[in-house]
């Protein structure tokens, strides 16, 4: 069996998974920045099957136990939304999780890692980039969709998995800690990136001071709607599956949309290592606000909500430049990097764009206004 580069736990949890036959090869799989995802091969007579394994970050999310347990209430609401509006087979595509043989949503491996275990979506793949605007409305609509199958999801208040995870100010709160601490040494090289993130201080607020004054309303939201958190059909191009549910919790729509905007109406990779490449790109910005308008929660949002889906990309790519530059600053402890810059190139990508977002304003709310 092939398996290299990983880890020698897979194959400790594998057993406790009522898995049919035997895994013949195992390899890391997609471009997440916090869980450890394998894809794995099961081997059954002649017949074989995929299974996506995940080693769930448990440095990041403090109660796992909590976390799957929102996984399990989710993917099943939806596979039962999914299976009346759309039949059995759209049903099988969705998200669906292996339950452990001992009923769990998880295995725990010696070390104490939890692992979980997804049928793998096959015929579909994940984008870092969207490429066309039918791509983006198609994103923007699965998202819209996604949410509106939350409304009724019963069981009470989903376990917030990462407390404050688009709380802003606190998000804020937690930057100028680090910028004290100076845990890495790294505060004089990005002197730049930290007046520039105290110049926009004031953003941090905005969506918070509305919600407190009632203007804006919380919902379940997934909180992590980047691009590569949707399956794509490999043959149609159509959305196939909402995934990574790690984040599905209390929140706010904009949030949400803010994140489409970040990843999919933007002009280059977020780890571009130039960011005079970043920019918002109008005519994908345009396809999500039709896409999300037009799906089942465009009815619900409010005047005051659409009249912010620009400010909300600009506030995502501020708090996502925050977290990387935070991240920087305290030596690279949270999200996986590949080089020792990474962090900063992600944060001056993400700066690029809240510039570009305040030129294009008016643009972009003149496309709002005509939506
Ligand atoms: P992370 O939290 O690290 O981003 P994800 O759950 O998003 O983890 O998974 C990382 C990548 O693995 C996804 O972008 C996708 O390409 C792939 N992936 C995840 N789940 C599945 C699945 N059930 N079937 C096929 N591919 C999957
Ligand atoms: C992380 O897990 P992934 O790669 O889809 C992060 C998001 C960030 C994103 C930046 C739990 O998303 O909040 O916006 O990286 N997820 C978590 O690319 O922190
Ligand atoms: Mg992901």
């Amino acid at each position: 069996m092939s398996s290299a580069v990983v880890p020698p736990e897979f194959h400790e949890v594998i057993s406790a998974f009522p898995l049919p036959g035997r895994v013949v090869s195992v390899a890391p799989h997609g471009n997440g920045h916090i869980n450890e995802t394998y894809a794995a091969v099961f081997a059954e007579g002649v017949g074989t099957r995929r299974y996506v394994f995940q080693k769930v970050n448990h440095r990041i999310f403090k109660d796992v136990p909590g976390l799957m347990d929102n996984v399990r209430r989710v993917t099943a609401h939806i596979a039962t939304k999914v299976r009346a509006a759309a039949g059995e087979a759209a049903a099988k595509r969705v998200l669906t999780l292996v339950s452990a043989k001992d009923g769990r949503a998880f295995a725990q491996d010696s070390g104490g890692g939890y692992w979980r275990v997804y049928d793998f979506i096959e015929g579909a793949h994940t984008v870092d980039r969207v490429t066309t605007e039918a791509q983006a409305t198609a994103v923007a609509a699965a998202f819209g969709e996604f949410q509106a199958q939350l409304a009724d999801l019963p069981g009470g208040r989903l376990v917030e998995t990462i407390p404050n995870f688009h709380h802003t100010r606190s998000r804020f709160e937690n930057f100028r800690k680090a910028v004290n601490e100076n845990a890495a040494g790294r505060k004089g090289e990005v002197a730049a990136e930290i007046a520039f993130a105290f110049s926009r201080e004031a953003d941090a607020d905005v969506l918070l001071n509305l919600l407190a004054q009632g203007k804006i309303s919380e919902r379940v939201t997934h909180n992590d709607t980047k691009i590569n958190n949707v399956m794509l059909d490999d043959a149609t191009g159509k959305t196939v599956a909402v995934i990574d549910l790690d984040t599905i919790m209390p929140g706010l729509p904009l949030y949400d949309f803010g994140e489409m905007v970040r990843t999919s109406a933007s002009s280059t990779d977020e780890d571009d290592p130039n960011a005079a490449n970043m920019h918002v790109v109008l005519p994908p910005f345009r396809a999500l606000v039709e896409g999300y308008l037009a799906s089942e929660v465009g009815g619900v949002l409010n005047a005051i909500e659409r009249a912010h889906l620009g400010f909300a990309g600009k506030l995502m790519a501020y708090e996502n430049g925050l977290r990387f530059l935070t991240d920087y600053l305290q030596g690279d402890t949270y999200y996986k990097i590949k080089h020792p810059r990474h962090n900063l190139d992600r944060c001056r990508t993400q700066f690029a764009l809240v510039r570009s977002i305040e030129a294009a304003k008016g643009a972009m709310d003149a496309i709002i206004a005509a939506s």
